[in-house]
């Protein structure tokens, strides 16, 4: 319908839908994950200038990155893991998965109470029986108050305990939404789309597990669920579109109806 998107942009003229940022800013202190030995690691954001309006460009500024696909609020392809890796990367999934319903689970005090805390099936029930079926290509999006941590790594990355204590989905969570939802991705507020904790679950990193091996997709480090309802919010997830690439940072935008 023609019509439909006429609608749309009326309303976010006059204000009725709003634009709402779901990215952290990107910058060389954006925290990032620390695995255990013998991982290796991922480097942070470096950015070096070429010229900056100077001898090198008198009237150019322009600078280039030095940058782990998986820094900051960002992407995980399936192919980031073992058990998607005969599926999509950045370069070949459908734009069409990028763009849908999203849904948010408001589990800040939980998480206050406990940083290992982690959602189950049976949470998703509950929330259906509330809200209504979950739909058809759509983001789950967990929200838990880790955002506010985003700008303090210690804090961030909770590991003072020696393991890193996030909140995020347990095992057989994560292979329900994999397998037995119509949802395309989630979306979480720490550093990584599986618990801090996680590494120690069955089978380790049960959502990079489940998730990337049913073709889905993770973003991590997202900001200002707060400003989304429970449900009514559509959100446009833009990576890079960068050739077998496994991640890469994201735009996160959401268009949230007025209350
Ligand atoms: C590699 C191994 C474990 C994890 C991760 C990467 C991420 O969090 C990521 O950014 O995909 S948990
Ligand atoms: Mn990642």
């Amino acid at each position: 319908m023609s019509g439909s998107v006429s609608a749309l942009l009326a309303a976010l003229a006059s204000g009725e839908v709003e634009v709402v940022d779901l990215s952290q800013p990107l910058s060389e202190s954006t925290p990032i994950i620390q695995l255990p030995p013998p991982f290796a690691n991922t480097p942070g954001l470096k950015v070096h200038e070429i010229s900056n309006y100077d001898e090198r460009g008198p009237a150019w500024a322009w600078r280039w990155l030095e940058i782990g696909e998986h820094v900051g609020t960002h992407f995980d392809a399936p192919i980031h893991w073992i058990t998607g890796k005969d599926k999509a990367d950045l370069g070949t999934l459908p734009a069409s998965d990028l763009i849908g319903p999203a849904i948010v689970f408001d589990r800040v005090a939980e998480s206050e109470a406990d940083p290992d805390y982690v959602l189950t099936v049976d949470d998703i029930h509950a929330w259906v029986a509330e809200h209504g079926p979950l739909p058809e290509g759509g983001w789950l999006f967990l929200r838990t108050g880790w955002d506010t941590r985003a700008n303090d790594s210690d804090a961030f990355l909770n590991a003072g305990s020696g393991m890193p204590q996030t909140p995020g989905f347990d095992s057989e969570c994560a292979r329900y939404i994999a397998h037995d939802t119509p949802l395309v991705g989630v979306g979480v507020e720490t550093v990584g789309i599986d618990a801090g904790g996680a590494g120690a679950f069955d089978p380790p990193f049960p959502v990079h597990n489940y998730l990337l091996g049913a073709g889905k997709y993770g973003v991590t480090q997202l900001a200002n669920l707060a400003k989304l309802p429970a449900t009514g919010a559509l959100v446009v997830v833009a990576p890079m579109k960068l050739v077998g690439g496994t991640g890469s940072p994201v735009r996160v935008l959401a268009l949230v109806p007025k209350a």
